[in-house]
Formats: C-alpha cells, sequence, structure tokens
C-alpha cells in the first residue's frame, strides 16, 4: 500500500501558525503534491463538533481527564475518516496540531502524566505517528502579545501565563524525546524570517519526500 506523508504544525500561544499553515500549504502544492490539510481538534464533521465543546466556555468546569478523553475521541474519528484514508492514497497530510499537542497542553499544562497520554496514544494511533513536526517556538511573552491583539478568545486562551510557560516545556521535552522528528523554527522572527526558516525545512522535503 502506498503512503503519503504526514507532516504536522506545533506551536504555543501566538506562534503564528495559522500564518505559516498557508505558506506551507502553497509550496507543498505548488510542488505538484497531493496534500490533504485539517486540524485538530477537529478535521472531520463530529471532531469538530467536540471542538466546541473543548474550546467553549460553560459554568462547569472541564477536568483534565474530560479535556484529554475528548481530545482523544476527536483524534480517533479524524484518524479513521481523513487520516489514515488519505495517508493510504499516498497523499500527504498537513494537519494543525497533533498529540504532540495533547502532551503540551493536557501533560505540561494541565499536569498529566505524559505516561498516561502515552496510553491512550497507542491506544488511538496503534503504530501512526507524524513522519514530520515542525514547531514554531518562541518566548510566551511575545506570543500572548500577539495573540492579545485577537477578539475573541477561547477557553484555553484564558489559561495564565504560568501555563503556557509549561505548555512550552512540554514541547521542548517531545523534543529531547524524539529529535529525529523535529524541526524547531524561530517564531519570534518577522513573517519573512519564519518562512525562510520554513522554506529550508521544505527544500530537502520537496526534494527527497523524505523528512530527513
Ligand atoms: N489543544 C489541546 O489542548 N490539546 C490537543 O491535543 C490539541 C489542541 C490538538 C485550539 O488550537 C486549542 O486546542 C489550542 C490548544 C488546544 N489552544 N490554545 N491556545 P488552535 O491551533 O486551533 O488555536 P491557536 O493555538 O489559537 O492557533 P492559531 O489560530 O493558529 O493561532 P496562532 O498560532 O496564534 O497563529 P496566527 O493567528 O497566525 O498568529 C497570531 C497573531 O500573530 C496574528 O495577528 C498574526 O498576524 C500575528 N503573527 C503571526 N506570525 C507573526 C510573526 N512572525 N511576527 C509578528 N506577528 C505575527
Amino acid at each position: 500500500m502506498s503512503k503519503g506523508l504526514f507532516i504536522t504544525l506545533e506551536g504555543g500561544e501566538g506562534a503564528g501558525k495559522s500564518t505559516q499553515l498557508a505558506y506551507i500549504r502553497q509550496r507543498i502544492e505548488d510542488a505538484g503534491i497531493s496534500l490533504h490539510v485539517t486540524r485538530e481538534p477537529g478535521g472531520t464533521p463530529l471532531a469538530e463538533e467536540i471542538r466546541v465543546l473543548l474550546l467553549g466556555q460553560r459554568d462547569e468546569a472541564m477536568i483534565p481527564d474530560t479535556e484529554l478523553l475528548l481530545m482523544f475521541a476527536a483524534r480517533a474519528q479524524h484518524l479513521a475518516q481523513r487520516i489514515r484514508p488519505a495517508l493510504a492514497r499516498g497523499d500527504w497530510v498537513l494537519c494543525d496540531r497533533f498529540t504532540d499537542a495533547t502532551y503540551a497542553y493536557q501533560g505540561g499544562g494541565r499536569g498529566i502524566d505524559f505516561a498516561r497520554i502515552a496510553v491512550l496514544e497507542d491506544w488511538v494511533q496503534g503504530e501512526l505517528r507524524p513522519d514530520l513536526t515542525l514547531l514554531l517556538d518562541l518566548p510566551v511573552e511575545t506570543g500572548m502579545a500577539r495573540a492579545g491583539q485577537r477578539g475573541d478568545l477561547d477557553r484555553f486562551e484564558h489559561e495564565p501565563r504560568d501555563f503556557f510557560e509549561h505548555v512550552r516545556a512540554a514541547y521542548r521535552a517531545r523534543v529531547e524525546q524524539e529529535p529525529g522528528r523535529f524541526r524547531i523554527i524561530d517564531a519570534a522572527q518577522d513573517i519573512a524570517g519564519v518562512q525562510r526558516q520554513i522554506d529550508a525545512v521544505l527544500a530537502s522535503l520537496l526534494a527527497t519526500g523524505e523528512s530527513a
């Protein structure tokens, strides 16, 4: 069975993911590659409904285990309905956040043990892991200042600075666990500077179809 490349884009608050996702998409499509662009939580109608549950504000506080399980419920649906079929067709998949975000936010931010997350990762994903992950990394203060310029804040965006420091530290821990999969992009640079770094990563990828 042919298998496409699975690329994920990660980063903390205000890292510029949406801005750069559009750029990466254009670069890959310009190279004539069949690409499926998607996001988490979400990516299918049902998973998008779970996203609404996850990001919405309500009177009843959502406990961390509920948040974790809903992330993986959405992911199970997304993998079955969209990601696995696309990869099996030989398409590339570009996903805005994936399981590294769970380690970062539910692990680092909410304090759930990485080991417990790993159990769900194995259960829901089996062997499937991203081939390449671009991590847009920047100081929390810079990211929060950028994100603060946006209007409506979701449930995560109301968290205090400390929460996002833990998120950033957890992303870095993931890089240490799997250095071969990650490319760290200095997202504190201006948009053109970030794009130059992305170009360098994509150049070898588009030339060889391999992330290394
Ligand atoms: N979440 C989770 O907890 N666990 C999980 O497993 C998963 C997700 C999968 C929604 O994610 C929430 O889900 C997220 C984590 C949680 N919560 N938070 N926070 P999301 O990815 O949909 O939401 P987001 O984090 O807000 O991503 P975003 O919309 O891509 O925002 P962004 O990274 O801040 O990107 P941006 O909108 O492109 O940029 C923000 C602003 O900065 C904007 O005004 C840009 O014009 C500006 N910008 C961008 N780049 C630059 C540069 N380089 N210089 C200056 N200004 C810039």
